[in-house]
């Protein structure tokens, strides 16, 4: 039976609607849903791919696993078995250390109501405050300035004001990238009203800047300086809104003695770009009609994050770009539901429903409301602080859900130790491939998007169901429900009536959930599933008495203060927190590719997501690289105060001389190391606790891995690739990349033959020797060589010693046609033109860059090459670049 499903999408923060089509129990097809206000019917690239992430149970976690010792391998155990250990042992700990000895680390893409039933569970019944997220490594910095300037945290403005703004300044978001649908809203508004000003601020040339009308590539980290003297320009041309700052601020004295120093000049100088760009954006903003700001983790990822929003924030406040259409400080969500964690206070510094953990009345109204007699006053401890307990040995036990730290946190090096330190190691996770599930001594398997139900809130505020459209698979359990037996194992020791957890149904959760959200800023009183149901995603706030949400705050400049007026800051501009020196030269940008999710335990897992970006690279500037004597595709060390990882080097236009950019995605289940995080260091915002993900200090050398591998196997891909990822560490250098969904590529480098380490590849590629295998070996030149055949048809190899050539087989692997002439000559096959894979630049149509040049040499604007080729015309992710190459100047051929 096949049937349709309306959901969310499970990855960014636009929160785009899906309908989800299943047929006997398995997902067959995504796409967008027309009626959702996010998105009208559109997806990205990744939104798109859902379905393919979604049709095998290879690496998901299937059932709970356990470990009584360290030493020993886990087993599978009943759901009752490891409910119990993970309550007794959580219980016994706080028995015998008290309850700031166990934490939970969780994260912005659970739903609301697991993520309610976490906090309930640590701040209720444990008394703990430790519970944290991967949120601190992405929105605390926006959330803590939105307090601090507004009021309140989340943004005034809604996904209307997108088509409303009549200038636009990105800061430090890749918008084209990393929420595609909006930017959809963005071109699309610019198409109909050429007016519009784009302004971008970011130190790389990304798709997003080469499509403004003013980009401002500020050298890393310079932004107060930035936003500072945008402002000073503003002052002195008297486009600052004397009435409105008067009404509706406090603090402007202040802020303007601050900025009289930061002229243009000056501010020119620090950002290396010039004077004129200065006030130009200042101009451009502050003369527009309706100025919006876009910024993401360029901000907030920073030692100042906070600090950069502030100043951002300021340069609305002092020009009233605020509380109307089009106008307004709009921080991007990352993650699908930060807003909804952000919303059950389910972090270390904040209570249910936006109230404060240091604030008395609040917690004795979260008390109150879940019946409990008190809350801890302990502040908790914020990501990296947390991790640093657990380090130390202050905090003993830690449950980690829907996050991989042991990739996404600063200087994961120091994160393995805690982990290993740690006594006690709960990991609830949906897939099984990911580099925190070895720490695990619990792995308690999550059902996850398509399989789940509950709510999300997106960038706007609003509130979208989140439903499942198949039966879990094996023995996955909802996250609410796992936190729940728990919660309700741990009342029953206690020997407590089960009064706190007696939710039966995410609705359950919500219910609760709405009403202690009553009388606050964010007052969902008036919302319901019912509602959701009969009315679609609603915005908050939403409460009793409304019939609707509310697209926009602030409209009548009362701000959420207590005098109800907003607050300027004086942000003084600060350098990183780790100066470029001799030794470590390089400033290393980190950020996301267009289709890949993060640590990839989900967009890992289709081939077609790899072919705009088969491997991770380090991108450096032409002029760095020649002056090293570096080439194209040379194997570079890099290598921090903190560790080093190797890369493939990717000469680039885009990243300024002295600054490096690598990708946040590959880590240790698809490279030799544990990813880019070896290298990035744990400073924080003294504010919002947020780690400088952007901003090491590093050197880069070359690589000296003479010995290289290229090896190809078509099959399952799934589980090849659950049994070569266990070699790579033993490599230098080693990637694996999926093609076409049976086929799995691995690139490795090393000083010579890792010992015993090519059986052990035979064995987990299955190139066994048999009748359709041949070998070639030829020890003097350390040569290796293996081909495996299907009915004539190369179906795998190993090309070891020198991969020479191993592209040209590869693309004979590829085309899959049957071999002609003697086989031996598999291993002089020649590199042909063309043998190199041509990346793909649409994904939805699979066209291919060199297509694509050949189109525009040929004269060819964009919408000729949608209509040759077709490219850009299903989901449009790609046609920034598209844009982009038909401006570049002509290759020379
Ligand atoms: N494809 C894809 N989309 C995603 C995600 C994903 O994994 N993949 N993840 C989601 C999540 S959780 C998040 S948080 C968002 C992140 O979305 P973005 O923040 O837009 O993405 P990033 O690439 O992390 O960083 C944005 C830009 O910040 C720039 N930058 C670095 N340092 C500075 C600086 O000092 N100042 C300024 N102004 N800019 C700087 C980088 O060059 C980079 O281009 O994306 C969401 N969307
Ligand atoms: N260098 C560098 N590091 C960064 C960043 C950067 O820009 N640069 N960005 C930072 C930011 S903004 C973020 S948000 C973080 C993201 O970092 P992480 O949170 O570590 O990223 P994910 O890989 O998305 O982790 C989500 C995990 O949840 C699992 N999962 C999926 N669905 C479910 C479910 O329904 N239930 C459960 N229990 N598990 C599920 C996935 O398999 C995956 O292991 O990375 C941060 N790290
Ligand atoms: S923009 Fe793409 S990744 Fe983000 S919610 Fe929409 S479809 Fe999903
Ligand atoms: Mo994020």
């Amino acid at each position: 039976m096949k049937t349709v499903t309306r959901s969310t999408c499970c990855y960014c923060g636009v929160g785009c609607g899906v309908l989800i089509e299943a047929q006997n129990g398995r997902i067959t097809g995504v796409q967008g849903d027309p009626d959702h206000p996010a998105n009208f019917g559109k997806l990205c690239t990744k939104g798109l791919s859902l379905a393919l992430t979604a049709h095998s149970d290879t690496g998901r976690a299937l059932a709970p696993e356990m470990r009584l010792r360290r030493d020993e391998p886990r087993e599978q155990v009943s759901w009752p078995a490891a409910l119990d250990t993970v309550a007794a042992r959580f219980a016994e700990v706080v028995e015998q250390h008290g309850p700031d000895a166990v934490a939970f680390y969780v994260s912005g893409q659970l739903l609301t109501e697991d993520y309610y039933v976490f906090n309930k569970l640590a701040k209720g019944l444990i008394g703990t405050n430790n519970i944290d997220t991967n949120s601190r490594l992405c929105m605390s910095s926006a959330v803590t300035a939105y307090k601090m300037a507004l009021g309140a945290d989340g943004p005034p403005t809604c996904y209307e004001d997108l088509e409303q703004a009549k200038t636009v300044l990105f800061a430090g978001s890749n918008m084209a990238w990393a929420h595609p649908v909006l930017f959809r809203r963005l071109e699309e508004a610019k198409a109909a009203d050429p007016s519009i000003r784009w302004i971008v601020v970011d130190p790389r040339r990304t798709d997003t800047a080469a499509m403004a009308d003013l980009h401002l590539p500020i050298q890393p980290g310079t932004d107060v300086a930035l936003f500072n003297g945008m402002l000073h320009h503003l002052i002195w041309e008297g486009l600052v809104d004397r009435d409105f700052i008067g009404r509706h601020t406090a603090g402007f004295d202040e802020l303007k003695a601050l900025v009289r120093d930061f002229t243009p000049p000056m501010v020119a100088g620090l950002c290396g770009i010039t004077e004129r760009e200065v006030m130009q954006a200042a101009e451009w903003f502050g003369a527009s009609d309706a100025a919006l700001s876009l910024y993401c983790m360029g901000l907030n990822q920073s030692s100042h994050g906070t600090d950069k929003n502030l100043a951002l924030i300021n340069l609305h406040l002092a020009t009233a770009q605020i509380g109307r259409p089009g106008a307004g400080p709009f921080s991007l969500t990352g993650q699908p539901n930060a807003m909804g964690g952000r919303e059950v206070g389910g972090m270390a510094t904040m209570l249910a429903a936006h109230r404060d953990i240091g604030n008395p009345a609040h917690r004795e109204e979260v008390a109150r409301l879940w019946g409990v007699s008190q809350l801890s006053d302990r502040p908790g401890l914020p990501a990296v602080d947390m991790f640093e307990a657990v380090h130390s040995g202050k905090i003993k036990a830690i449950w980690i859900a829907c996050t991989n730290p042991i990739h996404s946190m600063p200087d994961i090096a120091r994160v393995r130790e805690a982990l290993e330190n740690a006594e006690f190691v709960v990991v609830q996770d949906a897939f099984m491939q990911t580099d925190t599930v070895p720490f695990a001594d619990v792995v308690l398997p999550a059902t996850t998007w398509g399989e789940k139900s509950g709510t999300v809130t997106n960038s706007e505020r609003r509130i979208s169901r989140v439903r499942a459209a198949v039966a879990a698979p094996g023995e996955a359990k909802p996250d609410w429900w796992i936190v729940n037996e728990v919660a309700r194992r741990i009342e029953q020791r206690n020997q407590a009536a089960s009064t706190l957890f007696a939710f039966d149904k995410p609705e359950d959760v919500f219910n609760e959930h709405r009403k202690l959200t009553e009388g606050r800023d964010l007052d969902i009183g008036g919302l319901s599933y019912d509602t959701l149901e009969a009315a679609g995603p609603q915005q908050w706030p939403f409460p009793a008495q409304g019939a609707q949400g509310q697209a926009r705050r602030y409209t009548d400049g009362v701000f959420a203060t207590a005098d109800g007026r907003a607050r300027f800051h004086a942000t003084r501009y600060l350098p990183v927190a780790e100066a470029t020196n001799p030794r470590y030269p390089f400033r290393l940008l980190t950020g996301r590719l267009r289709d890949q999710w993060h640590g990839m335990s989900r967009t890992g897992r289709v081939g077609k997501l790899f072919s705009h970006a088969p491997e991770p690279a380090l991108s450096m500037q032409r002029g760095d690289a020649a002056r090293r004597g570096f080439s194209e595709g040379d194997l570079v060390r890099i290598a921090s105060r903190r560790g080093e990882l190797v890369l493939p080097l990717q000469l680039s236009d885009d990243v300024q001389s002295g600054t490096v950019f690598a990708p946040m995605h590959w880590n240790a289940q698809f490279l030799a190391s544990g990813g880019i995080n070896e290298t990035t260091v744990a400073a924080v915002d003294p504010l919002s606790s947020q780690p400088e993900l952007k901003h090491a200090a590093v050197r880069i050398e070359p690589a000296e891995l003479p010995w290289r591998l290229v090896a190809a196997r078509r099959g399952d891909v799934l589980a090849l690739h659950a049994a070569v990822q266990p070699l790579l560490r033993d490599c230098g250098y080693a990637s694996l990349s999926i093609e076409d969904d049976d086929l799995l590529v691995l690139r490795a480098a090393h000083t010579a033959a890792p010992e015993h380490w090519l059986a052990r590849l035979y064995e987990a590629m299955a190139l066994r020797t048999g009748e359709d295998t041949l070998e070639y070996r030829d020890a003097r030149r350390g040569l290796d060589k293996r081909v495996v055949w299907r009915d004539n048809v190369i179906d795998g190899f190993v090309f070891a010693g020198d991969a020479a050539n191993a592209d040209a087989l590869l693309a004979k692997l590829r085309e899959a046609a049957p071999w002609q002439g003697p086989r031996f000559a598999v291993f002089s096959t020649r590199q042909q033109a063309g043998a190199v894979r041509d990346r793909v630049v649409c994904n939805c149509t699979q066209i291919t860059e060199s297509r694509i040049q050949e189109a525009i040499t040929h004269g060819a604007t964009v919408p000729e090459l949608k209509a040759q080729l077709g490219c850009g015309t299903v989901c449009g992710s790609c046609v920034p670049e598209l844009k982009r190459m038909c401006a570049a100047p002509a290759l020379a051929i």
